[in-house]
């Protein structure tokens, strides 16, 4: 039976474990969450997930939530990737939830997301702040490297990028940092690769 990932296209939390099945050749299929029209906050989904959080996988009686174990899931179930019981995995996974995805999916739901007269400018160059030094620690990190963690593709990977291939501006420019610009070429030529908003149902495009 196919797994099936409660998901929606802006998510970059949801992007991570797409992108984790799709590289590992796992079968899923998705379930868009109304999650711009309030569906994550809605009694229903808090039954399947207390913590009101995207993504959330159902695999026959299983309900996983966070991404970061339905990576590691998937990870043990295909045995495709290096996962959470390596210890460099797992610490980019958690410095990528710290550090870098919570900061950038915040940032990019303040500046993007938010009605134009809400978005608070302190706030969002505070967030851009720490950002940069995420990049930084990142960019200097994949100096020399092709992967995050070992020799090939691994759950760090994938929660590293969560963010980093949507369109929308969030202070992130490519371009400025030049090893995590050619890491994202790599990852984006791997077999399965898919961008966000192909991989996923929803886009700021639906909601014009
Ligand atoms: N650490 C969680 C973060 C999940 C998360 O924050 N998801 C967002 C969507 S991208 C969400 O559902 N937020 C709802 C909220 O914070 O109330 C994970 O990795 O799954």
């Amino acid at each position: 039976m196919a797994a099936t990932l409660y998901c929606f296209g802006e998510s970059g939390n949801a992007y991570k474990a797409a992108l984790t099945m799709q590289l590992c050749g796992y079968e899923w299929q998705p379930r868009f969450v109304d999650f711009f029209g309030g569906e994550s906050r809605s009694a229903g989904f808090r039954a399947l997930n207390p913590m009101g959080e995207v993504p959330v996988l159902v695999e026959g009686d299983m309900v996983l939530t966070q991404s970061g174990v339905i990576q590691d899931h998937v990870a043990r179930r295909t045995g495709r990737m290096a996962g959470a019981s390596d210890p460099e995995v797992l610490r980019w996974l958690l410095w990528d939830n710290h550090k870098l995805s919570s900061q950038a999916g915040m940032t990019r739901f303040l500046m993007n997301f938010l009605p134009e007269d809400k978005r608070p400018g302190e706030v969002i160059r505070f967030m851009q702040g720490r950002l940069k030094a995420a990049y930084a620690t990142l960019n200097a990190h994949l100096d020399g490297r092709e992967w995050i963690a070992g020799e090939a593709p691994s759950l760090a990977d994938c929660a590293c990028a969560g963010y980093l291939y949507y369109p929308e501006p969030f202070g992130f420019e490519r371009t400025a940092w030049p090893h995590i610009d050619a890491w994202l070429a790599r990852l984006g030529a791997q077999p399965g690769w898919k961008h966000p908003y192909d991989l996923m149902p929803g886009s700021p495009a639906d909601r014009q």
